[in-house]
């Protein structure tokens, strides 16, 4: 049985796809993003399709919807999620054609394992923990009811390994995350991945400069933080964060200037405020387009359009 695992490329899709792969050891695995999904699932042709942690975008959604039905009179599909449904289609809409595992609040990973945990070897829940804590959803019953079972401390030491090491070039390619998701699916741990522990210690150097930048250059908008046009790229959720800390506001906003858009990052220390929500309708007001996680979020919108929308972000929370 031809087996094809799609997964998201951050720390919490790793894991869900090392998770599917000890339940099927023999599956290719291809990552994906919300952007190309519905490109790289009309590419992808097998009996079993699982697919992870990706998030049905508002404008592809329809199309993806379209697309699992007619995959699915030759592939059992599985899929597993955390993020929205968009409002363009309903839950039904996916479940009809595939196993549709999905649930907000929890991580990807977790998911994946609660499925599988009867056909796999108990020891990987410890990767469930690792994409549980990577996507800051680590606060379920699942992740305190299973954690007292380990040594968290060195599960912690093993998680940041792989959050951190996959931060650098070295591990920014495909094939060096398939390495890793193998590495994992076999029972090992990120610390057994040639390199990573480095890779991670550079990492962790780059986030302790990046911060002294954050505290130099982040300025308040309203009541919210900014740090615009960062040097180094590979941070945005810890920059964003970090203009929050030092400013000591309750959200953080990282942008980038890119061409004719602009890239926004945002974080929370302590709000209620759903990020997700508020990029996504902020975002959308002034022609750009936004989603994410209650916790984390992001959005892209047009050239010159920062300020009306730094204006109904505040607008937003108060
Ligand atoms: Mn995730």
């Amino acid at each position: 049985m031809k087996t094809v695992i799609l997964s998201h490329a951050d720390c919490d899709g790793i894991c869900s796809a090392a998770i599917a792969k000890a339940k099927f050891p023999d599956a290719d695995v291809f990552f994906t993003k919300p952007v190309s999904f519905l490109r790289d699932l009309q590419d992808t042709n097998a009996d079993i399709i699982i697919i992870a942690d990706i998030a049905i975008t508002r404008k592809d959604a329809k199309k993806i919807a379209e697309l699992l039905k007619i995959k699915s009179r030759t592939s059992k599909i599985s899929y597993f999620d955390h993020h929205k449904v968009p409002d363009v289609i309903s839950e039904a809409d996916i479940s009809s054609s595939a196993e549709y595992i999905h649930q907000l609040n929890v991580s990807a990973s977790e998911l994946v394992y609660r499925h599988y945990q009867n056909e796999i070897p108990r020891e990987r829940v410890w990767i469930a923990l690792y994409g549980a804590i990577g996507d800051y959803e680590d606060d379920t019953p699942f992740v305190h009811e299973r954690i007292i079972n380990w040594d968290r401390r060195a599960l912690y030491f093993e998680v940041s390994t792989l959050i951190l090491g996959i931060k650098n070039k070295q591990f920014a390619t495909y094939d060096a995350k398939r390495d890793i998701v193998e590495t994992l699916s076999l029972g090992k741990n990120p610390s057994d991945v040639p390199g990573l522990v480095r890779s991670a210690k550079e990492a962790v150097t780059r986030e302790f400069k990046l911060y002294d930048y954050v505290k130099q250059h982040a300025e308040k908008t309203g009541k919210i933080a900014v740090i615009r046009n960062l040097p180094n790229f590979g941070f945005r959720g810890p920059a964003a964060l970090f203009a929050a800390t030092v400013n000591n506001t309750d959200i953080g906003m990282m942008f980038i200037e890119r061409g004719d858009h602009t890239d926004v990052t945002a974080r929370k220390r302590n709000s209620s405020t759903e990020l997700n929500i508020m990029m996504e309708e902020c975002a959308d007001a002034v022609g750009g387009s936004g989603g994410g996680h209650p916790g984390a979020a992001g959005a892209r919108i047009p050239k010159g359009s920062m300020d009306k929308f730094m204006h109904l972000c505040n607008k937003y929370i108060s």
